[in-house]
């Protein structure tokens, strides 16, 4: 056979076999829960609130016990889940939120618009993992908090996703879909007013958009804003329907955040069960990665089991998250994984199950998760690094430092998961040696400003 034949021979063996993995290209959904603690699912050791859909989801797929966050809330977290890079990187590196919400300013439309809220947004050079899907072929959707920018330049739907339906600021009200007084809800680009839950509409809008798109791949990231408290200010108005509050009041008791916490994880719970379900229902459930995570660690009425300290802090209850993956005939039922891992592995991990290329000339800072999900390989990931104003932390391999205003040390995660006994006296080298990879770390987050493949110079 000569060299020309041969090579056209294998060139077209390859590209019949792309083609068939192109036609097999698996939907992605990747479900976020908002402030959900790392124990306060069944399949992670609570005995309280009752989620047997995610149980289900973990039984038939893989559960990590060692996951963490980039940032300790809401919007850099997300940021960095959307983008596959640390907040330091990309621009997003706290919240957006305005200082006025503490003090109990409510706005209207004028007042709003002069806000940080309106402001501030990611760096619209930054490439979204929605562009990325689309770039392999993929219809993108985004249901949910986006928080990460309400000015129209920065919603979804000019950042990669064929739409949008939810909200783009960093918390509302469940049933006003307020934020402190202004009308949050989005479709697509335009503001829109409907009544109901917003639990119970994201999930209305999650089937529609799996009936709409059963014949294409499809990524839906679909991030509910359940269970976080409501941002409203009238904290006695009831952010959770009746029937799931019946499952944990207490006769007599008054509602509380004690009950509404337990049941917006239920009702959460029952809307991703019925997501599964419609996949089931059109045969697509094999073909589907199904991820799910919390944005965050717990706060309030959350349980961090044997975490120390809770969300905005870079103790593990602020940083480690619940994560599961779902994928059969890819990854096999029942399986618990202790690696090190975190959400910034979630971008390259959705490249490599779609066959999409990764973004040119873009610094990723993750590590793609397929060879761990299938059971080839233990995780790459020895460090990470996490910085949020002032408070500092770092993870080299089992070695945890954190230096913040409310409390700090070095701890040896693999003996001491409660981060309670301080090891900075004892172990100087180690110490050393994590606050010098600290130091390296920040000094290329800086180095990276501008930003990745934008600089110029
Ligand atoms: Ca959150």
């Amino acid at each position: 056979m000569g060299q020309m034949t041969r090579r056209a021979l294998l060139q077209s063996a390859a590209l019949g076999a792309m083609t068939a993995q192109q036609r097999r290209q698996p939907n992605i959904i990747l479900i976020i829960a908002d402030d959900l603690g790392y124990a306060d699912l069944g399949c992670y050791g609570n005995t309280r609130i009752r989620t047997p859909n995610i149980d289900r989801i973990a039984a038939e797929g893989m559960r990590f016990t060692d996951c963490t966050v980039s940032w300790p809330a809401c919007t850099p977290s997300r940021s960095s889940i959307l983008t596959g890079r640390y907040p330091q990187r990309n621009g997003l590196y706290d919240m957006i939120r305005n200082q006025e919400v503490n003090w109990k300013f409510e706005f209207n439309e004028e007042t709003y618009a002069l806000s940080p809220e309106m402001t501030l947004g990611m760096d619209t050079r930054e490439v979204t993992i929605g562009q990325a899907m689309k770039s392999a072929g993929y219809a993108t959707h985004l249901v949910g908090k986006w928080d990460s920018g309400r000015a129209k330049r920065f919603l979804p739907v000019q950042r990669g996703f064929d739409s949008f339906y939810g909200f783009a600021n960093t918390g509302v009200d469940f049933y006003t879909h307020k934020r402190y007084g202004v009308p949050s809800l989005f479709r697509n680009n335009e503001r829109i007013e409907e009544e109901g839950h917003l639990t119970d509409l994201f999930k209305r809008e999650a089937l529609r958009i799996i009936d709409e798109n059963r014949a294409r791949p499809f990524f839906l990231y679909l991030a509910f804003n359940a269970p976080h408290i409501a941002s409203t200010f009238d904290k006695k108005a009831r952010q959770v329907p009746e029937k799931y509050e019946r499952m944990y009041s207490t006769e007599g008791a008054p509602y509380n955040r004690k009950v509404e916490y337990p049941a917006l994880c239920t009702q959460m719970d029952d809307a991703i069960g019925e997501v599964m379900a419609r996949l089931r229902a059109h045969g697509l459930d094999d073909n589907t990665l199904v991820v799910f995570i919390s944005d965050n660690g717990g706060d309030g009425a959350a349980d961090n089991g044997p975490l120390r300290g809770r969300k905005a802090q870079l103790f593990e209850g602020g940083l480690r998250i619940p994560l599961i993956a779902r994928w059969p005939g890819r990854i096999a039922a029942g399986r618990v994984n202790r690696g090190f891992v975190t959400t910034l592995d979630l971008f390259p991990t959705f490249l490599s199950a779609s066959g999409a290329p990764p973004p040119a000339a873009v610094k990723l800072d993750g590590f793609d998760l397929m060879p761990v999900l299938e059971g080839r390989a233990q995780t790459q990931r020895r460090e990470c690094f996490y910085q949020e104003k002032s408070s500092k932390a770092a993870r080299v391999g089992q070695w945890k430092w954190v230096e913040a205003r409310y409390g700090g040390g070095l701890f040896d995660l693999s003996r001491d998961l409660g981060e309670k006994t301080d090891l900075s006296a004892e172990k100087p080298e180690v110490l050393a040696m994590v606050k010098g990879a600290w130091t390296r770390w920040r000094k290329e987050m800086d180095a990276a400003d501008p930003r990745g493949p934008f600089r110029d110079f």
